[in-house]
């Protein structure tokens, strides 16, 4: 018998979605138990939702500036997944994508806010389907509630709240991939009446991929719907906190930048702790 030759082609783009879909126990998997939960403050005074994220950054959570370097250094760096491409004359590793992300809550909606620095915005998907988020320039809020110790990938209570930053804002582009009880991976927009955004580009007047997102997804007819065990936010409520950020940039295959987990698999999502409101940083005379 002559021996066969067989020719594997490897597709990059098929590749990202399926690691971020693979359990995670083969590569070096982190706990999010052994970090003290994300606190993530309620709102008193609701954002308005128009692309400045001045009225409430300073009281919601963040933990500052990301960009690759600094993922390298966390527990739940993985280099197959959290990278950045090299289409032939890139910027230096922190001006291909650098961001400040904010989540926040009151008693109807999450919000969530970007400031952005990126070289190159892309939302030209060549395979292009309405799920496909995660071959354009997102950010994605992957929220369990409540959290749970039950591992699950997009199941009952898993939810991922996606934005496409395409500034001609097309149905696909606020997603909303979620489990069910007895279901999973359900793909949908998320519902119009649910979701408001506002993307603002070059906001900085420094780089055409420069964005700024600021988003609020009503929690009821969201949160509630994946999980019937979710109820009425309250201080004290734990969930589940994960963000994935794409970027594409012109490549088949692009950088992303994930914080405080390794995928789709929700116990490696970190912890959320529902708190009540803060102060924004006081500045002190001397
Ligand atoms: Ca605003
Ligand atoms: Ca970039
Ligand atoms: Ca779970
Ligand atoms: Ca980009």
């Amino acid at each position: 018998m002559p021996e066969q030759n067989i020719i594997v082609v490897v597709n990059t783009r098929a590749l990202f979605a399926i690691l971020l879909a693979l359990p995670v126990a083969a590569q070096q998997k982190w706990d999010p138990n052994s970090w003290p939960p994300l606190q993530v403050p309620k709102l008193l005074q609701a954002p308005r939702i128009d692309g400045d994220l001045s009225e409430w950054k300073y009281v919601a959570f963040t933990d500052g500036v990301w960009d690759i370097l600094r993922i390298r250094q966390t527990p739940w760096y993985l280099p197959a997944i959290n990278r950045l491409t090299d289409h032939g004359n890139e910027p230096p590793p922190e001006e291909d994508l650098q961001a400040r992300y904010y989540t926040a809550w009151d008693d109807t909606y999450l919000y969530f806010g970007a400031e952005v620095k990126d070289n190159v915005n892309d939302v030209d998907d060549p395979a292009h389907e309405p799920k496909r988020w995660y071959f354009k320039d997102a950010i994605c809020w992957f929220i369990e509630a409540p959290r749970d110790n039950v591992a699950s990938s997009f199941g009952q209570g898993d939810n991922a709240f996606c934005f496409v930053i395409d500034a001609r804002k097309p149905p696909y582009a606020a997603w909303w991939r979620h489990g069910a009880p007895g279901k999973t991976y359900i793909e949908e927009p998320i519902p119009a009446s649910a979701v408001s955004y506002a993307i603002r580009m070059n906001p900085w007047k420094r780089s055409a991929g420069d964005f700024i997102l600021e988003a609020r997804v009503a929690m009821a007819p969201t949160l509630g719907k994946s999980n019937p065990n979710w109820h009425k936010p309250r201080e004290g409520d734990m969930y589940s906190l994960e963000i994935v950020h794409t970027d594409p940039d012109g490549g088949g295959y692009g950088g992303h930048l994930i914080m405080y987990g390794q995928g789709d698999d929700d116990a490696t999502w970190g912890r959320m702790l529902l708190t009540g409101p803060i102060q924004p940083i006081e500045r002190k005379p001397e």
